[in-house]
């Protein structure tokens, strides 16, 4: 199995059920369901969805009764980009190749369509079947305390005051284990949990997650810099400024790479439990420490 054809092929499941969900253009607010529907719909990986799927899958979960808790995942991930894009935050202008929601429909409706993929999100938990209303409320639990203060959020501030200052090893674990670790972490183990896991098989996909989730970021973080000096050619003394609360900065280029590839190797052992049924995860973990886009 080729795990960039399987992304490939899983997220055209995962738009056609995002497209189902999200309001339609032609009815109102017309604006807000375009700025809703122009950045959840402007392409990305869909990790978050397919790890969900995936790890659901793993405990004997059905996909179809999964979708919608993979498809309120991806809703708040895009929320968090909108925002992050937005001047106040990253001030960025194209995102996914185009241009950035507040470009093209202003900031207020950007603020907005933000915050209703958020509420969004916990309405289409509501709509899962199949699955014991306990387990639905620890997985809307879950994904609650992933996306605020205690998890995605709190990252975020977390971040924004790092901003020139010189952070320690402790304070960017701590930036990037929430900021983006949570929302990475919740996707498994909703998957998980609204599938019946029990504590063993929740313990293992827990630690998998968190290693993928930092080794996301760690990749996420080399591929910043090594794609600035591909562009202005910097070099990379110049380049690992201490003061940004990245894993370069704080490790070094090359114990960077390192220390992404034992993630890598532990996230992989955390599955062990499940033998070759995790083949798919294993290949995602994988996927995600060597990726090069
Ligand atoms: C504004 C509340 C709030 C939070 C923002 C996640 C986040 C917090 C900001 C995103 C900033 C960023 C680019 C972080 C690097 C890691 C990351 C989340 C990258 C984008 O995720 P991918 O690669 O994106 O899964 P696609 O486009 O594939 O969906």
């Amino acid at each position: 199995m080729n795990i960039k054809e399987f992304i490939n092929c899983k997220s055209k499941v995962i738009n056609k059920e995002l497209d189902k969900h999200l309001p339609a253009e032609d009815i109102h607010p017309i604006q807000l369901n375009k700025s809703m529907r122009y950045s959840v719909l402007a392409g990305g990986k869909r990790l978050r969805p397919i790890l969900a799927l995936e790890a659901a899958k793993l405990i004997g979960g059905q996909e179809e009764d999964i979708l919608p808790a993979a498809c309120a995942l991806e809703l708040i991930h895009n929320y968090s980009l909108i925002h992050d894009d937005l001047p106040a935050m990253d001030d960025d202008d194209l995102r996914r190749g185009k241009p950035t929601n507040h470009k093209v429909f202003g900031e207020a409706m950007a603020i907005l369509a933000g915050d209703a993929l958020l509420t969004y999100a916990f309405e289409i938990m509501t709509k899962i079947d199949n699955v014991s209303a306990e387990q639905v409320l620890l997985a809307v639990k879950e994904l609650a305390k992933a996306s605020g203060s205690k998890g995605m959020v709190g990252g975020q501030v977390a971040d924004i005051l790092a901003e020139g200052h010189q952070i320690d090893s402790n304070e960017l674990d701590y930036i990037h284990r929430h900021k983006t670790g949570a929302l990475l972490k919740a996707s498994v183990r909703i998957g998980a949990i609204l599938s019946g896991a029990n504590d063993e098989q929740l313990k293992a996909l827990t630690t998998y997650a968190e290693e993928i989730g930092l080794g996301f970021q760690i990749v996420d973080d080399i591929l910043d810099i090594e794609g600035d000096i591909e562009k202005i050619g910097k070099d990379v003394g110049s380049d690992l400024d201490r003061d940004k609360a990245t894993f370069p900065a704080i490790y070094g280029l090359e114990e960077s790479k390192k220390m992404a590839s034992k993630t890598c190797k532990r996230a992989k052992e955390a599955l062990n439990i499940f033998g070759e049924k995790a083949e798919v995860l294993l290949k995602l973990a994988d996927y995600i420490i060597e990726r090069d886009y």
